[in-house]
């Protein structure tokens, strides 16, 4: 046993023993809110109020479908956030549904944020661009706040597979920087889905680009390309992060969505540090 999970063992003993070992098992509706995750400096959300988190906001209201927390399935406790039969718009074409929260994070959270989410897809998986989670920080030196003023990552799926993303301000939200993996997003099944946003990155000049792990594995990126329209082979400057301010999560479709799509979103939580995927997954 290494001592990263001494030190979890020891803490759950202490002070969360339900709770951790609650993470194991299956859903059950007797079961008590738990947090998800037992790292004290990370914020933590597994939705077990059973209805939105304080803090959180509704943001992106388009089409069709709803953004709500239920019962319906859940990878800890009884709840999660359920984008439920999201659909409208066509493949291949621009506008889609978009259903999202956003939060608001506390002052100084730092330029480094790591975030993990379990994520659960059905019927199908989607090819047009799927947005799950994004965070956005002020341009260098800039004293705007406002949501459409900041630069920020984003964790997605298209083309079926996983995709991580830095953007300038949106709208347009581009020239962006696009990794696409050559892994399929899973279907019918909870996925832990980790990310590093580093907007420091050391003394290099440039905001680091966004990694990001599958059940533990970081993901490779077999095609990385800039997306403009107008199209352009210049790839944007990453600018560099002081502090994340705002989070966004729930489901954005930027095409068309033709197969009415279920998202569930549990146990989200975001940090200064890994977070991992549970007691049972450490990081790797
Ligand atoms: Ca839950």
């Amino acid at each position: 046993m290494n001592a990263r999970l001494s030190k979890f063992s020891a803490m759950c003993f202490l002070a969360l023993m339900t709770a951790c070992a609650r993470g194991q098992l299956k859903p059950d509706a007797n079961t008590p809110a738990t947090t998800g995750c037992a790292g004290q400096e990370s914020l933590c959300w597994d939705f077990e109020d059973g209805t939105v988190p304080a803090g959180w906001t509704p943001h992106r209201d388009e089409f069709n479908g709803q953004l709500l927390v239920d019962d319906t399935r859940a990878h800890s406790g009884r709840y999660a956030l359920h984008a439920r039969q999201l659909s409208g718009g066509k493949e291949g074409t621009q506008g889609g549904p978009k259903k999202t929260l956003r939060f608001d994070l506390p002052a100084h959270f730092g330029p480094v944020l790591w975030g993990r989410a379990y994520v659960y897809t059905t019927p199908e998986r989607p090819a047009s661009h799927a947005g799950l989670f994004s965070a956005r920080y002020p341009r260098p030196g800039s004293a705007d706040r406002a949501f459409d003023t900041l630069d920020w990552y984003e964790v997605a799926t298209y083309q079926q597979k996983y995709m991580a993303i830095w953007h300038p301000p949106e709208p347009p939200g581009f020239p962006e920087w696009v990794l696409v993996s050559g892994t399929p997003l899973v279907l019918d099944g909870w996925a832990c889905l980790e990310w590093l946003f580093d907007g420091a990155n050391g003394s290099h000049p440039e905001a680091a680009e966004p990694r990001m792990w599958l059940d533990g594995v970081e993901l490779e990126w077999p095609e990385r390309f800039v997306f403009s329209d107008p199209p352009t082979t210049v790839p944007p400057v990453r600018e560099k992060a002081t502090d994340f301010t705002v989070l966004e999560t729930g489901v954005v479709l930027y095409q068309g969505l033709s197969v009415p799509t279920d998202w569930w979103i549990d146990d989200l939580a975001v940090g200064p540090r890994r977070i991992g995927c549970g007691q049972g997954h450490p990081p790797r």
